[in-house]
């Protein structure tokens, strides 16, 4: 089907766009009150992603309700570790947990490579439903979580600050660690391949705990994984974010992704100097902005797209969109960005 907006995959080509786009990382589970609703009908949020219509509403609502130029369906990132063979659990208030963590080859060995159709179908059948519900009015965005941020959850257990538990792994078992990683990004590449066949117009990888590797940890950890992905998946645009990953830029951007997503530490023109002016960038305003008044989220709006200046731009959060953000200050910065975006 023929998309009315498509705002979004031009830009992340790199065509020509009348204004820039813009969506919210999180944008589908987390602000509205009409989320919210349709969350407290079924048990939890597991129930809730493995019921494809239901996946399907909630990953809408954002269009219809915020005027985002991009869906992105609602379900996440540790669904892979599951369909491996590690379930999870999400414990109300402090996120996810495994009850069962990889701490052996033997436990590596276990684990099977996503069968997708077997263990994923609840997803795909969303990414079908949400297609045809949004009747082409903005692009899908599938996703999946970066090789090395599964690993940490799968390693830890669950969320955690320093996940000095997946780091140690990475020291004291390098081999074990590369053949878990293998694991991961085979499952990942079969997870994200299925999400495109089922409609996803875009894809991005979430590495959310980039930034606690260490330079030379992320280039032997993360890079040629991040670099699998790329080259295996083709025919929609890529993105990659790595949080707080500073130090990446070189390397992420001799890989094959259309967008590199900024968190808000970043400065836009020092990360374009390193990129070049063939990737898209995308952020990569604080999300605390969203706590201020409409004109300082107009502001501070106006100043972020400035910085990326004429360059190939997303606008975004510098990460996802807190859950206690009052909905109407996240209309001000879509506003704001459809207001001063116009190129
Ligand atoms: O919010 C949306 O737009 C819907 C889709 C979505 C996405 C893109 C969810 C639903 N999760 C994610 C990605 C995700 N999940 C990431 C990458 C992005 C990021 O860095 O924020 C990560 C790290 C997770 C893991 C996760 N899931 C956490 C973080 C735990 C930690 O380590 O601090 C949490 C709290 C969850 C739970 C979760 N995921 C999504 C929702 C709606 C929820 C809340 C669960 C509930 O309603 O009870």
């Amino acid at each position: 089907m023929e998309l009315k907006n498509d705002l979004l995959l031009r830009a992340a080509k790199g065509e020509k766009v009348e204004r820039t786009p813009v969506w919210l990382m999180r944008q589908a589970g987390r602000i509205l009150p009409e989320y919210r609703k349709v969350r407290a009908s079924v048990s939890g949020f597991i129930e809730l992603a493995q019921t494809p219509e239901l996946a399907a509403e909630v990953t809408i609502q954002p269009v219809d309700l915020l005027g985002v130029d991009a869906a992105i369906i609602f379900s996440d990132i540790l669904v892979i570790p599951e369909a491996m063979g590690l379930p999870y659990e999400m414990v109300e208030k402090r996120g996810p947990h495994f009850p069962d963590t990889i701490k052996s080859k033997s436990d590596v060995e276990k684990l099977r490579v996503a069968n997708v159709e077997e263990s994923l179908s609840y997803v795909t059948k969303a990414i079908e439903i949400t297609k045809n519900d949004l009747n082409g009015r903005v692009p899908l965005i599938g996703f999946a979580g970066a090789p090395w941020t599964i690993f940490a959850y799968m390693v830890e257990g669950g969320g955690s600050k320093t996940f000095s538990k997946a780091k140690a792994m990475l020291y004291t078992e390098p081999e074990l660690s590369h053949q878990l990683l293998d694991k991961i990004t085979d499952s990942t590449i079969a997870y994200l391949k299925a999400q495109i066949s089922s409609g996803a117009d875009l894809v991005q990888v979430f590495d959310s705990w980039a930034g606690i590797l260490s330079h030379a940890q992320y280039q032997e950890f993360a890079i040629p994984y991040l670099k699998r992905i790329a080259d295996e998946i083709q025919n929609v645009p890529k993105t990659i974010f790595a949080k707080d990953a500073h130090a990446a830029f070189a390397d992420l951007s001799q890989l094959d992704y259309n967008t590199i997503g900024l968190d808000w530490t970043m400065s836009p023109i020092e990360v374009r100097k390193i990129v070049g002016d063939d990737r898209t960038l995308q952020g990569n305003l604080d999300p605390c902005v969203l706590y201020a008044d409409k004109e300082t989220i107009r502001k501070h709006t106006k100043n972020m797209l400035s910085q990326f200046g004429e360059g190939r731009h997303i606008a975004n959060l510098g990460h996802g969109v807190y859950p206690d953000i009052n909905p109407d200050h996240v209309k001000y910065f879509i506003e704001a960005v459809k207001e001063f975006g116009v190129k």
